[in-house]
């Protein structure tokens, strides 16, 4: 009996301790033939025989499943050891993604008008003569056309030249008081070092009740908008002209590179420009059916706003698709 003892405690795998319990336990196995021979002793012994086989066959047992837990648990460290995956190895194929610059600066600018209760709408991109044009005071052969050269399809459909469009339809479609943004991609033929064919705006409208919005109301949110994305800027409303706004103005900032004295970004000027706005033109609001009423609209180009914030200076760098400008804004 006592090889077995041995055998058992130096089992050194699962399959060299199962042979074993086969040749210990097993119905032709030693105790089985021990028992066996039992038997045949005499009647005296018998009692003395069993009891003796009895303690073998517990400590026996014990033994076995001592091992085999020590084996199992060996095994399943050598299987953690061999399985094991290295979550902090470099694998090229798993860097961090970022979001492009216009994207975060979308976000951004989206995140201070949802803050300021505007409903954040969106339309088609594939327009008609009329909610592109038409309705915004813009009618066919006027010569402020021409200040967006437009992609037109056949049937008088085209690309978008503003987000405008989705004012117009949300006016369409809702009655007022209405405070909306409408962000989004918008395209003009256009290609030099400040222009590409398809840029994105967002713009913004306010309508209430005749006499209830100023363009002081304009002025403050529009000031308070351009601290919270560029700091602590100075902000001025320059006279101009817009054929869906009357009044009209631009806004520029003090220049964020040069703190105003004037440099090259700013052409010596120390001012960027910024922003358009205006009071909505009656004409809008005659266009969409809306009576008695009073309105503020803006809009931007978010490509600028991503170039001052990161410096960008050629526009075209943003669309190339080049994986090593994307590198640097993660
Ligand atoms: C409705 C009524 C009025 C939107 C406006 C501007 C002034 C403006 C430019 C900024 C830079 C276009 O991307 S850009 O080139 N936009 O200056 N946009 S007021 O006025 C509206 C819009 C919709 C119904």
């Amino acid at each position: 009996m006592e090889e077995w003892y041995n055998a058992i405690e130096t089992a050194e795998t699962a399959e060299k301790l199962e042979e074993i319990r086969i040749a210990v336990f097993g119905k032709k196995g030693v105790l089985a033939a021990e028992f066996e021979k039992m038997k045949t002793a005499p009647n005296d012994q018998k009692a003395g025989i069993a009891k003796e086989l009895n303690i073998h066959k517990g400590k026996l047992t014990g033994l076995f499943s001592e091992r085999k837990a020590v084996l199992q648990t060996l095994e399943l460290e050598r299987a953690m050891k061999a399985e094991a995956i290295d979550v902090t190895l470099y694998s090229p194929t798993s860097q961090r993604g970022a979001l492009h610059p216009v994207m975060e600066t979308m976000d951004r600018i989206v995140d201070y008008f949802a803050a300021m209760n505007f409903a954040v709408k969106t339309g088609p991109m594939v327009e008609d003569d009329f909610h592109n044009f038409e309705a915004l005071n813009l009618p066919k052969y006027h010569p402020a056309r021409d200040m967006q050269d437009t992609f037109y399809f056949k049937d008088e459909m085209l690309l978008r030249t503003h987000t405008s469009p989705v004012q117009i339809r949300t006016m369409m479609s809702h009655k007022p008081p209405i405070r909306m943004i409408a962000p989004g991609a918008v395209f003009r033929r256009d290609y030099d070092l400040t222009h590409t064919p398809m840029f994105h705006q967002v713009e913004g409208l306010l309508v209430d009740k005749e006499g209830k919005v100023s363009f002081a109301n304009l002025k403050f949110i529009l000031e308070d908008f351009l601290r919270y994305m560029f700091g602590d800027v100075e902000v001025r409303f320059r006279p101009s002209f817009f054929p869906f706004t009357e009044p009209s103005a631009e806004v520029d900032i003090s220049c964020i590179f040069c703190g105003g004295d004037g440099c090259r970004v700013c052409s010596k000027t120390g001012w960027l420009e910024v922003l358009g706005c205006g009071i909505v033109d009656p004409n809008v609001f005659e266009a969409v059916g809306y009576k008695n009423v009073s309105g503020y609209a803006f809009g931007l180009g978010v490509e600028r706003f991503a170039m001052l914030i990161h410096r960008i200076g050629d526009l075209r760098s943003l669309f190339e698709g080049d994986i090593r400008l994307l590198e640097q804004f993660k």
